[in-house]
């Protein structure tokens, strides 16, 4: 698992080169948006519980029929699983986030995921939407907490929807 300092080093060292400019420049962004980083992990931490279940009935209402007869998330444990997972890509978003760098996601939550999703019929278009309204929801609450820049928010959540779906978001 690396976070954007080690990455950097990693390149550089398997070069055998100095940190150059370049790398200075990209240290300087990473820790200008450390503090932003780690209260926007904060905001996710202290509302996790309300932010799954909040963008979970939105995709329901927006997506009726996966819990209908025939849907994915028809019947309470596929219903809890869904939501299960939601807060999976919640919580592992928000160490992407605070370790600037998406590799936490590669190795913990993408591995395998598409083919395990296919296999069990669990619909990505929906699981895209279903992420994509968490990302709404830690934006706005991010930036109610003061956090004026709050794109660095987006990374995390558009990797995830990026790398599930294969294509461009
Ligand atoms: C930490 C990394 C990690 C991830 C990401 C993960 C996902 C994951 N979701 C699963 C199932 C599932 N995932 C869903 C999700 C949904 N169904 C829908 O209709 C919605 C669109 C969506 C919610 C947004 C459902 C319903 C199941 C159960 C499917 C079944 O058993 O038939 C399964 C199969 C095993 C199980 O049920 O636990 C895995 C492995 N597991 C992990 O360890």
């Amino acid at each position: 698992m690396r976070d954007a300092v080690t990455s950097l080093i990693k390149n550089y060292d398997s070069t055998g080169r100095y940190l150059d400019r370049n790398a200075m420049d990209d240290l300087k962004s990473y820790f200008n948006s450390g503090m932003a980083r780690v209260k926007a992990a904060g905001v996710i931490n202290g509302n996790a519980a309300a932010i799954v279940k909040q963008a979970g009935l939105q995709l329901f209402e927006d997506v009726p029929e996966l819990i209908r007869p025939g849907g994915n998330a028809y019947t309470t444990r596929r219903y809890a699983a869904c939501l299960r997972d939601m807060d999976y890509y919640l919580r592992y978003a928000s160490y992407a986030l605070v370790a600037g760098n998406m590799d936490v996601l590669n190795e913990r939550v993408l591995q395998g995921l598409r083919e395990t999703y296919n296999s069990l019929g669990v619909p990505i278009g929906p699981t895209v939407m279903g992420i994509q309204l968490m990302k709404d929801i830690v934006k706005e609450q991010v930036a109610a907490a003061g956090i004026t820049d709050t794109a660095m928010v987006d990374q995390p959540f558009d990797y995830i929807t990026r790398e599930l779906s294969e294509q461009d978001v």
